[in-house]
């Protein structure tokens, strides 16, 4: 049977990583040090020779800036790129521009867990007049999303999923490896459906900023188990490893 490469990369240090703010679909940039560490994602997926032939990323700029430094350094930006907001982050409600410190200092430290890391409790919702409603934005104009809107992981791995199945799939069936850049959520969704990790482990996974994670699939879709996989999941992240369980403390350390 064949082997279909994947290269997940969740977006490296954003200006609100940095500043500990709630995201989801606000649009910022990578910060300095974002910069800094996906040019090493890309240049670590280019020294392993996982050169992508098909990219598929979100439609954020965090990530789409993310994928472009990986593609300059593998030497591959003519590749065909596909940008979907289907892969873009959790929308984290009315959290969107919150301080997570704060947050935790208003609200305790256990309900902002289940916000940020429960499997099926989505953080409060926007309505239509919130400027983080999806319908006051042009890019996603053409898209209709509920008067209210907010999305747990369970709801993400929703959309992320079916997206994966149908446009992401067939191109790996087809033979190409594809590199994927997103971000830490719409990530642990997407990997809960490929390694097939229950609900209270995947409340546990935080994904590290900037760190290329590479699976091998089978036929089926299905991960095939590879040495240097890392807990529940069976890709392998690229790159030193103590300085990746770092980054992981860093994520999970943003609400202590
Ligand atoms: C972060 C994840 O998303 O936050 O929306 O604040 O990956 O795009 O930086 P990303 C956000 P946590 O769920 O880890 O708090």
């Amino acid at each position: 049977a064949d082997k279909h490469t994947l290269v997940l990369v969740r977006h490296g240090e954003s200006t609100w990583n940095l500043e500990n703010k709630f995201t989801g679909w606000v649009d910022v940039p990578l910060s300095p040090k974002g910069h800094e560490e996906v040019i090493e994602a890309g240049r670590l997926i280019r020294d392993s020779g996982l050169l992508p032939d098909v990219a598929f990323t979100s439609l954020q700029k965090r990530a789409i800036r993310t994928l472009w430094h990986v593609l300059e350094e593998t030497d591959r930006m003519w590749i065909p790129v596909t940008k979907a907001w289907q892969l873009n982050e959790r929308h984290y409600g009315a959290l969107q521009g919150l301080d997570k410190q704060e947050t935790v200092d208003k609200y305790g430290k256990d309900q902002v867990l289940i916000w940020r890391r429960s499997y099926d409790v989505p953080p409060p919702v926007v309505d239509r007049s919130s400027e983080h409603h999806p319908g006051n934005d042009p890019r996603y104009a053409g898209f209709d999303f509920p008067d209210e809107w907010t999305e747990s992981l369970k709801t993400t791995l929703e959309r992320v999923a079916p997206y994966f199945e149908e446009n992401i799939a067939p191109v790996l069936k087809s033979g190409k490896t594809v590199i994927i850049a997103a971000h830490g959520n719409s990530l642990r969704a997407l990997v809960k459906g490929l390694d097939g990790i229950g609900e209270d482990v995947i409340a546990e996974l935080n994904i590290p900023t900037g760190t290329p994670l590479v699976y091998e699939l089978d036929d089926d879709m299905r991960p095939i188990p590879q040495e240097g996989s890392f807990g529940p999941l069976n890709g392998r992240y690229l790159g030193d490893q103590d300085a990746i369980r770092a980054r992981i403390e860093g994520v999970k350390n943003q609400t202590k």
